[in-house]
């Protein structure tokens, strides 16, 4: 029987997560099918392949990434940990568990390095078009290799699509944006918060890059932080130069006036106002439509587009779980694709699983039942591969703790530890409080052990 051929988009971790779950099959003997990976930009790693550049990249490609400096994890390490390749065997010890941006990055590249499956990536080819033949039951990728500068198709029996949702920033207007003296920009294009020291800050939004941005330009000096909201407040215990109030309803000159009737001046507006799941690589019978959620529209347990069930989503979901969750699909999909798993091609059928995840996330209400609804997800998919079983529930636990202790303090739920779920080990406490390291480099990061040693000599 011909070879099947397998196109990923993006190496991020999701891709990445899905060329390591064929590598592992492959390892364990099994024949797998033939996978190219392409990759617009030019290294692996997706958002956590930093870089200076904001706007468009050296090939005139959008910048995918949103990462910035001094980025740390936002949740604990040990929710995130692949089951397969531990912090542990990657560092040679276990460390603090709010590793910044480098760490990570680190961790990510050690797993495929180790797989040896970079071959796969094809780098600097950012895909242009996706057709499906209903004829031959096939897929045509139009891919551009921007090093030759040549455009061209080939042939796929399924399209995986990996290609993240944190790219592309949802920019609202507000009245008074273009007579404001001062600069805007969107969460996307902010990469260091030393250029807002000693300034007034205003971020609008009250998810996770309202909470981190407004730490980071914090942490780095600025002289006020005001985060205003739409829907709901944040409502941590904030510092005394940061405030948080409602929507705002315009701008006037330098002064923002908010929808209680307050009002103050800025400097400068960061909009922390999330992203849009944006695909203009498809056409509209390929193409996710969906909002930012759990339960996604259209992807039968989270990843078979239910139009086209040979066309399958990884990471489109909001996220609590990460890598992991990436991984239980990666593996899931792969045994679909080679028949292991058998996808049901009643429309009624997969319509039906979308719509009871939706309803089932719809019914609860709050971060814990969110956490656990992502965990027993994660625990589902595991539990019909080979993935390598672990305590999902401790990890939902860790999360808990997380939400608990950035209730009890915001500006140091990074300096706590907990335990990992792969090896049972306790992470050490971190040698220097989060808000007092300004040096997110990796050594300074990795350090711990070395300090401790130095005390007991
Ligand atoms: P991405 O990382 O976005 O990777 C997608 C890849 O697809 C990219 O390499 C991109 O270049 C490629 N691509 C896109 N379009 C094309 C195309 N047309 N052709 C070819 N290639 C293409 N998660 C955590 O666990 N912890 C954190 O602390 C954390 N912090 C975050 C902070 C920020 C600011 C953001 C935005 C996200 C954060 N996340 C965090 C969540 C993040 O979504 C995941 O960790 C992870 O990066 C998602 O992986 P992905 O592979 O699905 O997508
Ligand atoms: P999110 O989590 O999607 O949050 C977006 C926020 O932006 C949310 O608070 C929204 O308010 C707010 N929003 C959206 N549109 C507007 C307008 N028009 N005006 C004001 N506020 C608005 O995105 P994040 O960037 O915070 O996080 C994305 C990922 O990055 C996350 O996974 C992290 O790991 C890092 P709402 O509550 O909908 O009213």
């Amino acid at each position: 029987m011909k070879t099947k051929r397998i196109a990923i988009i993006g190496a991020g971790p999701s891709g990445l997560a899905q060329m390591r779950a064929f590598e592992s099959a492959r390892s364990k003997g099994e024949e797998i099918p033939e996978i190219v990976c392409f990759e617009r930009q030019s290294n692996w790693g997706g958002l956590w392949n930093y870089t200076w550049r904001t706007g468009l990249d050296e090939n005139g490609e959008p910048v995918h990434s949103s990462m910035y400096r001094y980025l740390w994890s936002n949740g604990p390490k040990e929710g995130l940990e692949f089951a397969d390749y531990s912090f542990e065997e990657h560092f040679g010890k276990q460390i603090a568990s709010y590793p910044p941006r480098a760490v990570l990055f680190d961790y990510i590249e050690g797993r495929v390095l180790k797989a040896g499956i970079r071959d796969w990536i094809r780098f600097n080819t950012p895909v242009r078009f996706v057709r499906y033949n209903e004829d031959d039951e096939t897929f045509t990728v139009t891919a551009h290799d921007q090093v030759k500068d040549s455009t061209y198709e080939e042939t796929f029996d399924h399209v995986i699509c990996a290609s993240g949702h944190f790219t592309t920033p949802n920019v609202p207007h507000y009245e008074g944006f273009e007579e404001f003296k001062g600069r805007i920009l969107h969460a996307h294009d902010f990469r260091d918060a030393c250029e807002f020291a000693g300034k007034d800050l205003l971020l609008l939004g009250s998810s996770y890059s309202a909470e981190d941005i407004g730490s980071q330009c914090w942490k780095y000096g600025a002289k006020s932080i005001t985060t205003s909201y739409r829907s709901a407040p944040m409502g941590f215990k904030w510092p005394d130069n940061w405030d948080e109030v409602p929507a705002l309803v315009r701008m006037e000159g330098n002064i923002a006036h908010f929808k209680d009737g307050s009002s103050r001046h800025v400097d400068a507006i960061i909009l922390c106002t999330g992203y849009k799941h944006f695909f203009n690589f498809l056409p509209d019978d390929l193409r996710l439509k969906t909002t930012n959620r759990l339960a996604t529209a259209d992807l039968y347990k989270g990843v078979v587009f239910i139009n086209n069930t040979k066309m399958f989503y990884l990471g489109m979901q909001d996220q609590w779980f990460t890598f992991n969750m990436f991984d239980a699909q990666a593996w899931w999909v792969r045994d679909a694709i080679m028949g292991k798993i058998e996808v049901p091609t009643d429309l009624n059928v997969l319509k039906a699983d979308v719509e009871e995840r939706i309803a089932r996330e719809d019914a609860g209400d709050g971060d814990k039942y969110a956490i656990q609804y992502q965990g027993d997800y994660v625990k589902e998919l595991i539990a019909e591969t080979d993935y390598p079983d672990f305590d999902v529930q401790g990890a939902c636990e860790a999360f808990f703790a997380w939400k608990d202790h950035k209730k009890e303090d915001i500006m140091a739920f990074r300096n706590k530890s907990y335990r990992s779920v792969i090896t049972g080990t306790m992470a050490p406490a971190h040698h220097t409080p989060w808000k007092d390291a300004l040096d997110d480099s990796l050594e300074t990061y990795l350090q711990n052990e070395l300090v401790k040693e130095k005390e007991k000599a």
